[in-house]
């Protein structure tokens, strides 16, 4: 019986097999393609459509590939995954858009705009590769990233009688001169809800006007006094560079090229025509790797009708490049589709209960819409790079909770070191349920002021049961940097937030609404663009009450080991009304050993520069002990292959040359080795080998290197570091400082 079992499973491992997708190869002539490396296939569907057993890959070798695939029973087991990959180190790519020429041969100009009838119906633009903005109003573009500026960019709203009518809050819209009659509106008046609407009527003119108001908004008047709204997709807001505009009715595409470029025969356009390059249904085990999409994406999704579902799917060094664009050019107001794992059994919104998934080290950029949503039991999300998502947030089409740039409804989530830059999001991670969410960096969250409310990190009441948020750094942002929410009378509990570091944040460093929760050895400091934060706002804000709400929170929550520079128990309210002058109240909880010092920055290394090391013993608590001779210094965020996030920052000009004593970075991925090579000149310190005097030594087992002479003050260092591993070495960036 022993050897029969034995048997089968070594059967089992040999039936795997290898096959590949290879167009250059691809004889197609002879049709002799079986998928080997001699006769490869020539599309990935074919390749997908050989893998039967658990083990089994399909290796796709580099080009480019416009298929749009359905992925359909495929089971592995743990151990032994069916793969779907990038042959060897390749990385072959799905592309969701196609050619765009004029029917007629040649464009037809009028002005600065360019204009013909096409054969595609299209919804994102793109010119030599730069994607282009729909026609918009106020004018805003990608390139210089506008679009995401909504205090300069957007439009604002003001107090307004009636559900369906937006009043400029100025007299923007009326000097603008346009009619906006059947445009599309973003409309940020829910707060954190943002929404998508026609303009029905407007006239040339008008301070207003009217779109359509679907019931579900639900009641938004009061938050128009604080709204912002832009209006796009019509022909006669085509009208600045870069700004490109699709008729429907009659398929015609006009646009107005990037400034400064020509439109010439070697000119590429290219338009989106597809949502999803792989869908996948009914599969297990399967991991999806090395492969990059552009302007489309994949998706993983039960088909509830049928009972058949997704499991244990990964993704793993996938990268995401304008993913997904939301359709209102086709005048179409549904929120975008993009990047999407859910595990559901059972419909509805609640029903979080199966699936497993895995998304390890993918990157998503210039997703028009959330990048990346995951329905599990269990989750891990790692090593990921989100970067400049979401220039809209309008993410519902009714008034919701809100949502953030990785948006995750699971029951157990893990978050690691995954970085996040410049969303434009109000929020950027909101863990599901028992989240451990550890060294993660998210920095400029909804920089731009694109929707009100917000927060780098947020939770709101169930997340924050049995929440780990650890050694987190939040920064840059108008927003909070971490922050435990929910509305009187339904709070959360036992969360713990700690050894984080929350800098330069508008609305406030670490905030807790609830109870029983800990804050535990956190670091915060400092306004947005590092003012001084004011004694009436907080870093570290432990509320007694929100607002004029008499139910008391944190009467036993635990704050200790904190250091901020203003930490406080929130403003004074009486009947309804803060008190004037403003006044605050001190910490609630069970307080002790914080460091409250308006002045903190002065007792540590160089904060502005990211080292938050304490100065001196004086300084016991926090997230960084005072240790002089640590070998290391923990640094949140994705490892690349490569030594990264340096501290000083690259390109740092005031760095506090007495307090530098050492140079620090975060580590290769997976590596423990460092050589460190430090001079005045870019050129030598990039040619820099070991026996040059540039050499510093290497490190082992840590991510410091101490200087044995100090810089000297109004000097340019350059530095590099190689990281050794796996037998190979990567050869490090030239950073540079200057004192
Ligand atoms: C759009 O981008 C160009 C660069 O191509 C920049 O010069 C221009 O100021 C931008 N326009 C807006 C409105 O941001
Ligand atoms: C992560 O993906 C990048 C490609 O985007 C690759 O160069 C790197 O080796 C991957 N890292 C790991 C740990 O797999
Ligand atoms: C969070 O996850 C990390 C990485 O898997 C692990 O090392 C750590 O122990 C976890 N923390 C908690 C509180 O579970
Ligand atoms: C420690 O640093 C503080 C500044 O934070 C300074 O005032 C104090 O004198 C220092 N103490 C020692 C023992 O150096
Ligand atoms: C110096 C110091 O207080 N370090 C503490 C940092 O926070 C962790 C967890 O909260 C503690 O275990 C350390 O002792």
């Amino acid at each position: 019986m022993l050897g029969f079992l034995v048997l089968l499973s070594s059967l089992n491992l040999t039936s795997s097999k290898v096959f590949h997708t290879d167009p250059k190869k691809a004889d197609l002539e002879r049709n002799v393609m079986d998928g080997s490396p001699t006769f490869p296939f020539n599309t990935v569907s074919d390749c997908i459509n050989a893998l039967r057993n658990p083990g089994d890959e399909c290796q796709i070798h580099e080009g480019t590939y416009q298929e749009e695939i359905t992925i359909s029973g495929l089971r592995g087991t743990e151990n032994n995954p069916i793969v779907i990959k990038g042959f060897g180190e390749e990385r072959p790519k799905f592309d969701g858009t196609v050619d765009i020429a004029p029917v007629d041969g040649t464009w037809k100009r009028e002005g600065p705009i360019y204009y013909g009838k096409i054969s595609h119906e299209i919804w994102q633009l793109f010119f030599d590769d730069l994607m282009m903005t729909n026609a918009r109003w106020p004018n805003a573009n990608w390139s210089s990233k506008t679009v995401f500026d909504g205090l300069n960019h957007w439009a604002k709203t003001s107090y307004s009688r009636s559900k369906d009518i937006i009043v400029d809050s100025g007299g923007a819209l009326q000097n603008s001169g346009l009619d906006m009659t059947g445009a599309m509106a973003v409309l940020n008046i829910g707060s954190w809800n943002t929404f998508v609407a026609r303009v029905l009527e407007h006239s040339p003119g008008v301070n207003n006007f009217r779109y359509d108001y679907k019931n579900a908004y639900g009641d938004v008047r009061n938050r128009m006094k604080h709204g912002r709204y832009f209006i796009e997709s019509k022909r006669e807001l085509l009208d600045a560079p870069e700004e490109w505009f699709f008729d429907k009715a009659t398929n015609t595409l006009y646009f107005i090229p990037p400034a400064g470029a020509q439109v010439t025969e070697s000119t590429k356009l290219r338009g989106k025509v597809q949502t999803y390059a792989l869908t996948i249904k009914d599969s297990s085990h399967v991991v999806l790797k090395n492969i990059d999409f552009f302007a489309t994406t994949v998706r993983a999704i039960p088909s509830f009708n049928e009972w058949k579902y997704v499991d244990n799917i990964k993704l793993d060094s996938l990268n995401f490049i304008h993913p997904c664009a939301s359709k209102r050019m086709l005048l179409l107001d549904e929120v975008t589709q993009c990047t999407k794992v859910d595990g559901r059994k059972r419909m509805g919104v609640q029903r979080f209960d199966s699936g497993s998934f895995t998304f390890f080290n993918n990157t998503f950029h210039g997703a028009d819409g959330i990048p990346l949503t995951y329905i599990a039991a269990q989750s891990r999300l790692e090593n990921n790079l989100f970067t400049e998502n979401d220039w809209t947030s309008a993410n519902s089409q009714t008034k919701d909770g809100g949502h953030s740039t990785i948006e995750a409804r699971t029951l157990k989530d893990t978050v690691i070191r995954n970085t996040l830059l410049y969303n434009g999001e109000g929020h950027g991670i909101r863990p599901g349920f028992n989240p451990n969410v550890t060294l993660n960096r998210v920095e400029g969250q909804c920089w731009g002021y694109q929707q009100n409310d917000g927060a780098g990190i947020h939770l709101t009441k169930r997340p924050q049961e049995n929440a780990h948020i650890e050694r987190n750094w939040v920064h840059d942002s108008p927003k909070y940097g971490i922050r435990f929410d929910s509305s009187p009378g339904n709070y959360g509990r036992l969360g713990t937030i700690s050894e984080n570091v929350a800098f330069r944040l508008g609305a406030g460093g670490v905030q807790m609404k609830g109870d029983y929760h800990k804050a535990l050895n956190n670091l915060s400091f400092d306004k947005q663009g590092g003012k001084a934060r004011p004694r009436i706002e907080c870093s570290l804000c432990v509320w007694k009450y929100v607002r004029g709400s008499t139910f008391e929170i944190n009467r036993y929550s635990t704050v200790y080991g904190n250091v901020a520079d203003v930490a406080n128990g929130g403003k004074i309210w009486q009947n309804g009304r803060m008190v004037h002058p403003v006044t605050v109240r001190p910490m609630n909880g069970i307080t002790s050993n914080n460091v409250i010092d308006r002045n903190i920055k002065s007792s540590l290394q160089d904060p502005d520069n990211r080292d938050f090391r304490p100065l001196n013993d004086s300084i016991t608590v926090g997230p960084y002990p005072y240790n002089p001779s640590s070998k290391s210094y923990w640094i949140p965020g994705r490892q690349l292959y490569k030594a990264s996030s340096p501290v000083p920052p690259d390109g740092a000009t005031l760095v506090t040359a007495p307090h530098r004593d050492s140079l620090m970075w975060l580590n290769g991925y997976g590596c423990e080795t460092h050589d460190v090579y430090l001079g005045r000149d870019h050129d030598i310190v990039a040619r820099a080998g070991r026996s040059s005097t540039e050499y510093l030594g290497r490190v082992t087992g840590g991510n410091v290197m101490y200087l044995k002479e100090r810089v000297v003050v109004g000097t340019t260092y350059y530095w590099r570091v190689d990281v050794m591993c796996h037998g190979k070495v990567f050869t490090g960036d030239v950073w540079n400082f200057a004192t």
